[in-house]
């Protein structure tokens, strides 16, 4: 359990306020060294909660597990890649770095460039980033650009100004990022003690799902697995670029996390379907939102829309889901990261404009 093993080195009596963080706990399986200044917010080390209302829902003894990444510090997997890309741009003397962003990206490089005291450059889709992910930015000090353009067309722009200027360019086309993001895989592993049979993971830009494939296959390199999980990934239907096999021209989905048309790293993510005997596969909205709010309601979990779009999948492919399997579900982003969402999205009752007395409570209560 090398995730043990990382805190017992720190001390006999370890407790989990000793987590360093994921460049220290994985720090031999990532391109650092001792002059790599380690910019960290103590991300990572996010718990494998069971599902037992999903699992039910499959059956046949499979057991799901939702990998709750929305716990990480700035509510989403990408604090994974950005303490490596930020931490390498400082060790490479960058003062300020640069990102197009559907939100979530933008967060996470705007609280570590700052920690790291540099200048934060964020593009992001102007009107289409949550509520959430645009107060981060802002509060934690980033230079926002809202562009008229979507994401596909804000990381061309960012592209540019890198090759030009003097910024260092975060977006998963940075090399460090999938580097940091694939310790989420290892994590898994150490946690169940060998991989998953399935996972399932929301596809956008395609960065993350190369990152766990990377992952999984180093661990089980290393002997700390025995096997590799099929890799199902899934796109919301209006921007679902890998399942149509072309560009999107105008992505258009309610998870706007995952409006991209043209992901970059489609490549490495056909490499991890085609090697795992995975798939890649649509979501409607509306399989989006009913994963999101059985997520909320049925499991006590509070994910980001675009988040639930590995849940829908796994729900759509169940019976393809071979008898007493192991499923982990990533949960790439925090529900707290898009309110407007779940106010607008959910079965509750919500009873407003109440007389302030106790008859009037106990009658709505049903008493
Ligand atoms: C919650 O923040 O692209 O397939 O600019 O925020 O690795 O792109 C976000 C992507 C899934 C898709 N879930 O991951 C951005 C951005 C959430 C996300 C994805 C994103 P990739």
């Amino acid at each position: 359990m090398p995730l043990l093993d990382v805190l017992r080195r720190l001390g006999p009596q370890p407790t989990l306020q000793d987590w360093p963080g994921l460049i220290n706990a994985y720090r031999r399986w990532l391109p650092v060294s001792k002059a790599t200044p380690v910019i960290t917010l103590r991300e990572g080390a996010t718990p494998l909660i069971p599902a037992p209302v999903i699992s039910e829902r499959i059956g046949r003894g499979v057991k799901v597990l939702l990998k709750y990444d929305g716990l990480n510090p700035t509510g989403s997997f990408k604090d994974r890649g950005m303490t490596m890309a930020i931490s390498k741009a400082k060790e490479a003397g960058s003062e300020a770095v640069i990102c197009a962003s559907t939100g979530n990206t933008s967060a996470a490089a705007a609280a570590y460039a700052r920690r790291g005291g540099m200048r934060a450059f964020v593009l992001i889709p102007d009107g289409y980033v949550a509520q959430g992910k645009l107060a981060q930015a802002l509060l934690y000090g980033a230079e926002v650009l809202a562009v008229q353009g979507n994401f596909d067309r804000a990381l061309a722009i960012v592209r540019d100004v890198a090759d030009r200027y003097p910024v260092t360019l975060v977006n998963s086309l940075n090399p460090y990022r999938l580097q940091g993001q694939k310790t989420a895989a290892f994590e898994v592993v150490d946690a169940l003690g060998e991989a998953p049979d399935w996972l399932c993971i929301p596809v956008g830009n395609a960065g993350n799902i190369s990152a766990y494939w990377m992952g999984f296959n180093e661990y089980k390199a290393a002997g700390h697995s025995k096997v590799l999980p099929r890799m199902m990934g899934f796109q919301a239907a209006g921007a679902a670029p890998l399942v149509l096999g072309h560009t999107v021209d105008n992505p258009d989905t309610i998870a706007t996390a995952i409006r991209i048309g043209n992901p970059v790293n489609k490549e490495n993510a056909l490499k991890a379907r085609n090697e795992s005997k995975g798939d890649f596969m649509a979501v409607t909205d509306a399989e989006i939102i009913e994963a999101y709010k059985l997520l909320g309601s049925g499991e006590g979990v509070f994910c980001e829309p675009a988040s639930a779009a590995s849940v829908a999948g796994l729900l759509k492919r169940r019976e393809e889901v071979p008898q007493g399997a192991t499923v982990v579900c990533v949960l790439t982003g925090n529900g707290l990261k898009d309110p407007s969402t779940a106010i607008e999205h959910n079965d509750s009752h919500f009873h407003t404009g109440l007389d302030p007395d106790t008859a009037t409570v106990a009658r709505v209560m049903g008493f």
